[in-house]
């Protein structure tokens, strides 16, 4: 189960390095760790020591994969772990005492308010699906990655990267899970490496386990492999000050095994995923655990 995450959050706690960060809440930080969660059992890491909401992080990914990098579809789609950032500059710009839900509302239904207000810049969608050249192309990673899967697996360039150093200042936010590259063993396996820079351990390390997963299975799929190693690489992995108790809550639970996931059809494409193909069983985590995200 998940012993080395949690091994990381009790970690975190005892001799993270405190100080203020970018969003002014604080964080207790270390730096340089590994996770390996094997996935070739059919299991994925949704941790059991609380309730993370795996459909959410699918959907993430899968929004990922569309190029999108506006939040419309995904506020439509209920999914509202995106919003904070494009409501904090709408506030900050029109001086508004917007709430999030009615922010939400109108990016759902006023397309032309979504079009203004909903834009994240080129963040991941835009990066994988259409890096811009220096030649003027655009370039798709993912279907460049497929492809490679397929036809010469033993290929050590099988990577996508999200940190387009050009792109940075136009983005709302610069990539935290930003190099993903595959691995094919002998025996027909994929394995995945994700190097995250910047790991909020608490929150969203548990939504960036369930989407390089559910990206790796989708990926095993396409090119005719079984899932492997998930192994996942932090830089900065730190708590917030604000999200302490929280982690010394989590610390108290014993964990519980690994839920399987699996995909119910096989699509044409990998572009053609679509949240019901996801089935998860056996997920029996412990209550969910509130949290604020710092912006
Ligand atoms: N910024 C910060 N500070 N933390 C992050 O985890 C993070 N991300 C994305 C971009 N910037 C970040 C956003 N991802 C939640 C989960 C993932 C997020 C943002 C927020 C969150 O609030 N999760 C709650 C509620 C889930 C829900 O409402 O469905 C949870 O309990 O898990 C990391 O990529």
């Amino acid at each position: 189960p998940e012993y080395q995450y949690l091994d990381l959050l009790e970690q975190v706690l005892e001799r993270g390095d405190e100080r203020l960060d970018r969003t002014g809440v604080g964080t207790r930080s270390i730096f340089g760790t590994l996770v390996r969660f094997d996935l070739s059992d059919g299991s994925v890491p949704i941790l059991t020591t609380k309730r993370v909401y795996w459909k959410t992080a699918v959907k993430e990914m899968l929004w990922f994969l569309t190029g999108g990098t506006n939040i419309q579809p995904l506020v439509r789609d209920n999914v509202r772990i995106w919003t904070d950032w494009p409501l904090a500059t709408y506030r900050r710009e029109t001086d508004a005492d917007i709430s999030q839900a009615d922010f939400e509302r109108r990016i759902a239904e006023d397309d032309s308010f979504a079009a203004r207000w909903g834009e994240l810049g080129p963040v991941y969608g835009k990066q994988w699906r259409r890096w811009m050249g220096a030649d003027g192309r655009e370039y798709d990673q993912i279907a460049g990655l497929v492809d490679t899967l397929k036809t010469n697996p033993a290929s050590r360039r099988m990577l996508f990267h999200g940190w387009n150093v050009a792109e940075l200042g136009s983005m709302a936010l610069p990539p935290c899970h930003m190099v993903y590259q595959y691995h094919v063993t002998s025996d027909g396996r994929l394995n995945c490496l994700l190097f995250q820079r910047s790991v909020d351990l608490l929150l969203g390390a548990a939504f960036n386990f369930v989407g390089a997963a559910a990206l790796q299975l989708m990926l095993a799929q396409q090119a005719g492999l079984a899932p492997g190693e998930l192994v996942w690489v932090g830089g900065d992995v730190h708590l917030y000050l604000n999200h302490l108790d929280q982690a010394r809550e989590q610390l108290t639970r014993a964990p519980r095994p690994f839920p399987t996931m699996r995909l119910v059809r096989r699509p044409a494409s990998i572009d053609d995923y679509r949240i019901e193909d996801f089935e998860v069983s056996d997920y029996a985590p412990h209550a969910s655990i509130k949290a604020e995200v710092a912006v």
